[in-house]
C-alpha cells in the first residue's frame, strides 16, 4: 500500500514555482530515479520523517556530514550556545583558530587551513593556489569525479552531473574546459600519458581519493602511491579532495587511511556538522600564498561562521574522542554482505563496494573500478529498487551513482530492518521489471 504523501507533493509543487525544479540542488529532485522528493519535516539518529509523517532510516546523511547521525545533543547544544553569543562578526574569533588547530592536529598533509562556506568553494579555491603556486595552467581530473560546480570541474563531473547525461555543463566556456585534462580513476598510465604530452604544464592533479560521486569506489593497491610519485616526478600538485571520505573513512580520512600525503586537502560535510562549513589546506609553503600573506586571493563573508564552527567542533571533538571507525566499518560490512546476499539469493547481478562507513550497491556484475564501469550498472532496476525501499521507509541516495553512509546512531536492529525490508524490495523491483518487459 503506498504511503500517503500529500504534504509533501503540495509543499514540493509550490516550490518548484519559485526553486528551479523545486530543489536547492539537483540531485535532490529525485529525477535519477524518475521519483518525486519527499520533504522532510525533522530527523534524530539514524531516522527522518516527511511532513506527512512517514518515517524513513536515513542512509543519506545530508549526502555525508552526519556521521555522528541527526541532531546529537552535544552538537545542538553546541550551535545552540554559539548563536546566543551572535551568529556572525565576520571578524575573527577564537573558535575558529580551534578548529584549525584541530584539523592541523588531525590530518596529516594540513600544516595551515583555510575556512570557507562550501567543498565547491574548498575545491575552486585549491585548484586556483595549484595555479598560482606552480605558475601552471593544466589540469587532470577523474572522469566521473566531483568536485562541486566549479567551471574547470565540470568537465565529465560525478554526481548529480552523471545521472542528467549531460556531464558537461552550459556555461563553462570552452577556454576553461580546454586546461582540464580528464583519466578514468584507477588508471596511472593515463596520468603518466598526460604529464608527458604536457611536460611542465599541469598544475595539479585533484581527485577523490575514495571516489564518491560515481557511487563508492576503492582506489586499486598501488594507485594512490602512484599518483604522489607521478605529481612529485612532474613538479605538479596532489590534490585530495575529502570533501566526502575525510572524517568518514578514518579519523584522518583517506590519505591517513592509505598513508598517501598530499600536497593540498579540500574538506567540507563532516567538518560543518551539517552546517555550511568546509576548508582547504596543505604545506604552510603552499598555504602563504593565498592573501592576504601572497598572491593568491580567496575570500568569504561567512567564512569560519560561529554556528558552523562550533557545530563542526563538537563533531570533531566525538570523533577523535570515541574514533568510533572500525565500529562504523564493520557494521556497514554486515550491511553490504547482507544485501550482496540477497541479491545472490534472487539472482540479481550486484557488486557491493564498501570503504569505511561508505558503501554502493551496485546492479552490475562488476567489478567497479571507475565510472566507466559504474555506469554498466542497471540504473533502471536501481530506480525501481529505489522507490520499493522508500515505501518500505528506508531512505536512499536517489541515483545509482551516490554513496551511502552508516552513522554512529544506526544500530543493529536498524541495519536488520534494511535487510530485511532490501529483500523485498529487490523481489518487488524484480518482480515489476519482469512485469513491465
Ligand atoms: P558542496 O559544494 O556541495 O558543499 O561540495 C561539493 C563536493 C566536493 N567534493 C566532493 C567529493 C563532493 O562529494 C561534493 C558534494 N557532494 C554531493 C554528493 N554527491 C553533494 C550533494 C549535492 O550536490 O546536493
Amino acid at each position: 500500500m503506498a504511503l500517503k504523501r500529500d504534504q509533501s507533493q503540495m509543499i514540493f509543487e509550490r516550490g518548484a514555482k519559485v526553486i528551479p525544479g523545486g530543489v536547492n540542488s539537483p540531485v535532490r529532485a529525485f529525477r535519477a530515479v524518475q521519483g518525486k522528493p519527499v520533504v522532510i519535516h525533522h530527523a534524530k539518529g539514524p531516522e527522518i520523517w516527511d511532513v506527512d509523517g512517514n518515517k524513513y532510516i536515513d542512509y543519506v546523511a545530508s549526502w555525508g556530514p552526519m556521521i555522528l547521525g541527526h541532531a546529537p545533543k552535544s552538537v545542538i547544544a553546541a550551535v545552540t550556545e554559539a548563536a546566543s553569543r551572535g551568529t556572525s562578526f565576520g571578524a575573527c574569533t577564537e573558535a575558529e583558530v580551534d578548529l584549525a588547530e584541530q584539523l592541523v592536529r588531525i590530518v596529516p598533509s594540513l600544516e595551515k587551513v583555510r575556512m570557507v562556506n562550501s567543498g565547491t568553494e574548498a575545491t575552486m579555491s585549491a585548484l586556483r593556489l595549484a595555479r598560482g603556486f606552480t605558475k601552471r595552467d593544466k589540469i587532470i581530473k577523474i572522469i566521473g569525479g566531483y568536485h562541486g560546480h566549479v567551471d574547470a570541474l565540470l568537465v565529465k563531473a560525478g554526481s548529480g552531473a552523471a545521472t542528467f547525461g549531460v556531464p558537461d555543463s552550459a556555461g563553462v566556456p570552452a577556454g576553461t574546459a580546454q586546461d582540464t585534462l580528464l583519466v578514468e580513476f584507477n588508471d596511472l598510465d593515463a596520468v603518466r600519458a598526460h604529464f608527458e604530452a604536457h611536460a611542465g604544464a599541469i598544475a595539479a592533479i585533484i581527485v577523490e581519493p575514495v571516489p564518491g560521486n560515481m557511487g563508492c569506489v576503492p582506489p586499486g593497491p598501488g594507485y594512490l602511491e602512484g599518483l604522489r610519485e607521478l605529481t612529485r616526478a612532474h613538479g605538479a600538485l596532489l590534490i585530495f579532495d575529502e570533501v566526502m571520505c575525510g572524517f568518514r573513512v578514518a579519523l584522518g580520512g583517506a590519505q591517513a587511511r592509505y598513508g598517501v600525503t598530499p600536497d593540498l586537502t579540500c574538506l567540507g560535510k563532516i567538518i560543518g556538522g551539517g552546517l555550511p562549513a568546509a576548508a582547504y589546506g596543505g604545506k604552510a609553503e603552499i598555504m602563504n600564498q593565498v592573501s592576504p600573506d601572497g598572491p593568491v586571493y580567496q575570500a568569504g563573508t561567512l567564512s569560519g561562521n560561529p554556528l558552523a564552527v562550533a557545530a563542526g567542533r563538537a563533531t570533531l571533538e566525538l570523533l577523535e574522542r570515541d574514533n568510533p571507525y572500525a565500529e562504523l566499518e564493520s557494521r556497514t560490512a554486515r550491511l553490504c554482505k547482507g544485501m550482496l546476499g540477497a541479491a545472490e539469493e534472487i539472482g540479481v547481478p550486484m557488486t557491493v563496494n564498501q570503504v569505511g562507513s561508505m558503501f554502493t550497491a551496485f546492479f552490475n556484475e562488476g567489478p567497479v573500478t571507475d565510472f566507466a564501469s559504474a555506469k554498466r550498472s542497471d540504473t533502471a532496476l536501481f530506480s525501481r529498487f529505489h522507490h520499493e525501499m522508500l515505501e518500505r521507509g528506508i531512505y536512499l541516495a536517489p541515483s545509482q551513482f551516490e554513496a551511502g553512509f552508516v552513522s554512529v546512531a544506526h544500530l543493529e536492529s536498524h541495519l536488520d530492518r534494511t535487510l530485511e525490508a532490501g529483500r523485498e524490495a529487490l523481489r518487488a523491483a524484480v518482480a515489476s521489471g519482469t512485469a513491465s518487459a
